[in-house]
């Protein structure tokens, strides 16, 4: 009788990460600046919990609404939905938009006030994630529940066949006991056949929500040499899904993250080339033996983000040298020692310094703010855009459950956040490039986390490793 066994579907976000479903973005809607926040929603269909911060006081009304990224739907905008502003701040406006389908979505957040209005809009990865097994107790009660009713029923039809046409007092005779014991053993199959239909017809159910609920494209790493080659296979989720249609987002189609494990001691940030339909190749550098976490970002044609991931035991590499867009990063092993580290000492002498605005907490958005300072503790002049952005970090948890890949707009693709038209970050010029760079994230949950934050100045791209204790 499994089909007591409930399940629950739920659904989540921002599939471009591991572990860590809440979308974060930063940016300008017309005059405004916004922090925008969105827990993706329970079950699809499913409500999605929307909160936007605004920078300064002037902003009178908040507006959300759900669009798909693309296809005849993208064009026919349901009628938005009002925020309400937080009774204890009134730059904090809060409310909610229905997500109904799978798939690539974002939400358009459109503020209105002194200075007119302004939209902006937060790509949103809509996808159910896991099924919850009914807790073991409620489950015994059911089944306990459904057993007495069997019985009951069986019970009452024998009685009621043997005895209700009888008078009161009066004793069944043999032929009613035996009209009586057939008509129970006829109910009781009835019944039970009813218990096997209904397991059946729930485990179909369970079956079809089983196949909704996301699995990632796999690769399968394999290295000869120095060269490595990522086959990428499609576990099977969406019929449409393709393993070949992925879009560059900041310039490449795959960003590929290795870390060492478990010491988190050597990060590599490198990009390989698609080869053929789902296969990447890549000539790796110069890399310590061991063995390597690998967490490869894409974003599909429809703007829909994936983080593929597998491991992989590496020998000593005497590869090439880093080059065009490569960086690394050498650390001391992980330390759980429950404190957070502030600065972080580069090769040539460069420090990177990071300056939490607050205690870190987990399921709070926060801005993550780093600073770049050459050998004499001076702002550098010469910064740069790395990849089109003023900074890009990985915030990862040392149990390995949680890869968030973030820029200074947030938790989104740029690649996405272009699709939907929104202004992004990416500017033309690069002179007078501050020295600080910012990320909009919150922490999914508490615990030790290793930071990656790069920076580029001149030709150098500069990877600071920070040690994270969340409460
Ligand atoms: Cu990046």
């Amino acid at each position: 009788m499994r089909f007591l066994l409930v399940l629950f579907l739920l659904a989540g976000g921002a599939s471009a990460h591991i572990g860590s479903p809440d979308v974060f973005m930063e940016g300008p809607a017309g005059p405004y600046s916004l922090f925008v926040t969105v827990q993706p929603p329970s079950v699809i269909p499913g409500i999605a919990q929307i909160q936007v911060r605004v920078s300064a006081p002037g902003v009178s009304q908040v507006a959300a609404t759900p669009l798909a990224m693309t296809g005849p739907a993208s064009r026919l905008a349901p009628i938005a939905d009002q925020l309400v502003p937080s009774k204890d701040d009134p730059q904090t406006f809060n409310g909610a938009v229905w997500l109904m389908q799978t798939g690539s979505w974002q939400v358009r957040i459109q503020a209105q006030g002194t200075q007119g209005v302004g939209t902006i809009s937060v790509p949103i990865p809509a996808l159910a994630r896991r099924s919850l097994a009914m807790p073991e107790a409620l489950g015994a009660l059911l089944l306990g529940l459904t057993a007495l009713l069997v019985f009951g029923l069986v019970a009452i039809t024998g009685a009621a066949v043997r005895e209700a046409q009888l008078e009161p007092g009066v004793a069944p005779d043999k032929g009613h006991r035996w009209r009586g014991r057939l008509v129970m053993a006829g109910v009781l199959l009835l019944v039970l056949g009813m218990v096997w239909f209904g397991n059946s017809w729930w485990n179909s159910e369970a079956q079809d929500y089983s196949e909704r609920i996301y699995k990632p494209l796999q690769i399968t790493p394999s290295l000869t040499g120095a060269k490595l080659t990522l086959h990428i296979t499609d576990p099977g989720w969406l019929p449409w899904r393709k393993i070949d249609d992925f879009i560059p987002d900041h310039g490449h189609l795959m960003h590929l993250y290795l870390i060492r494990e478990p010491q988190m001691d050597r990060i590599f940030h490198l990009h390989p080339e698609m080869t053929g339909p789902g296969v990447f190749a890549l000539d790796l550098p110069v890399m310590d033996a061991g063995k390597y976490g690998l967490y490869a970002d894409v974003v599909h044609a429809d703007g829909f983000p994936e983080t593929l991931t597998a491991t992989l035991t590496i020998p000593e590499v005497k590869g090439r040298a880093l080059e065009g867009d490569d960086a690394m990063a050498t650390a001391a092993p992980v330390q759980e020692t429950g404190t957070t580290t502030r600065e972080f000492t580069l090769p040539d002498g460069y420090r990177m310094r990071f300056m939490p605005a607050g205690p870190l907490v987990a399921k709070r958005a926060q801005l993550f703010r780093f600073e770049l300072l050459d050998p004499q503790g001076n702002a550098p002049r010469d910064m740069r855009l790395y990849m089109g952005m003023t900074g890009h970090a990985a915030f990862v948890k040392t149990d390995g459950s949680v890869f968030a890949h973030i820029h200074p707009n947030g938790s989104v693709s740029m690649a996405a956040v272009m699709m939907t038209g929104s202004p992004h970050d990416m500017p033309g010029m690069e002179a007078g490039l501050p020295d600080t760079v910012q990320f909009p994230y919150g922490f999914p949950s508490a615990g030790h986390y290793r930071i990656f934050v790069q920076m580029k100045h001149g030709d150098t791209i500069e990877t600071g490793v920070f040690d994270a204790f969340v409460g």
